[in-house]
């Protein structure tokens, strides 16, 4: 069942639950996106954060891995004394030049690369303002901002919801947008293999790439404006042991792990690819947000899921390739 529009607004405003029948989520109204009436109560808390710089490698090292188009501008290790900082699979650019990103464990997490604003962890919410802080329901990997809306992916319970951030701030709740393609895809996916990378296509509409390797290739799933998944898939080749973990505007983020080899990255853009591996200072990257500049620049920002252990690391890399 969908429920109207209107429906739903009344029932965001009133504080919920009664109007929806157990076990429906909302879905998402892009033309007029509902917010929490009471949004002062929300607190987005802001994060003791811990910047240190961390180099990409010797200059040596670089410039015998990297292309010659490819160059490394800066980095830093993040961490926090807050226990749930972590975990950061998906990344954007906002407009204001923050960057956003979510988490494994049900997180928003905002940061300003200028440092003038505080960093923020931000629960998010599902559709009727309940937390999804934690792995089952919270376990979001994928971001795409498109009109002020955050489009999240999360794995383990397949799916796509919207927060209209722009009109609704830190009371953004996640109204259902689309759920498994499964049918499309004519393959179950497991509770790994979900939406890690998330874009837009040129015509502007949410596409999902997903963990699963079908055939040595990744699925690219779009999604039209009313979150049916649009025939046909898109698929794009993956290097032996690499998944696809982060897309962004024509680039996409590989990722392989093995003991021996350690943690192992490709970048793949319109007219460039180069991976980062051991020796160079790397780390489990899953996320990619891709900023054209004017100059005929791209800017590129990773960072890295450190699976809140110990032995791995928040790592945020800046790199820019030359058109
Ligand atoms: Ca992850």
């Amino acid at each position: 069942m969908r429920l109207s529009y209107a429906a739903l607004t009344a029932c965001l405003m009133a504080g919920c639950s009664a109007e929806i029948p157990v076990g429906e989520t909302p879905r998402l109204s892009l033309a007029t996106p509902p917010c929490a009436a009471d949004t002062g109560r929300y607190d987005a808390g802001p994060l003791e954060l811990n910047l240190k710089a961390a180099a990409l490698g010797s200059a040596a090292d670089m410039s015998e891995l990297l292309p010659p188009a490819v160059k490394f501008i800066e980095g830093w290790h993040l961490t926090s004394a807050e226990g749930d900082f972590g975990g950061l699979s998906g990344l954007e650019i906002m407009p204001t030049g923050d960057l956003l990103a979510v988490s494994d464990k049900g997180y928003f997490f905002t940061f300003d690369p200028d440092g003038k604003k505080r960093p923020t962890l931000m629960p998010l919410y599902d559709a009727v303002g309940k937390s999804l802080v934690g792995k089952t329901k919270g376990d979001a990997e994928g971001l795409a901002l498109k009109d002020g809306v955050a489009f999240v992916s999360f794995e383990r319970e397949h799916r796509i919801l919207a927060y209209p951030l722009k009109a609704c701030g830190v009371a953004a709740r996640g109204l259902l947008f689309a759920g498994s393609p499964e049918k499309l895809l004519g393959t179950k996916l497991r509770a790994n293999d979900g939406a890690e990378a998330l874009d837009m296509t040129t015509d502007g509409r949410i596409r999902a790439g997903y963990e699963t390797v079908i055939d040595g290739r990744a699925p690219l799933v779009t999604f039209n404006p009313d979150g049916t998944a649009a025939p046909p898939v898109e698929f794009i080749a993956v290097d032996p042991d690499f998944k696809l973990v982060g897309a962004d505007d024509g680039f996409f983020l590989f990722r392989a792990y093995d003991r021996e080899a350690g943690n192992r990255n490709i970048i793949r853009g319109p007219n460039i690819e180069f991976k980062l591996a051991p020796p160079l200072n790397v780390d489990n990257f899953e996320g990619i947000a891709v900023q054209p500049l004017e100059t005929g620049i791209t800017r590129i920002h990773l960072i890295s899921d450190d699976n809140f252990s110990a032995r791995q690391r928040t790592l945020l890399y800046v790199f820019e390739v030359t058109n």
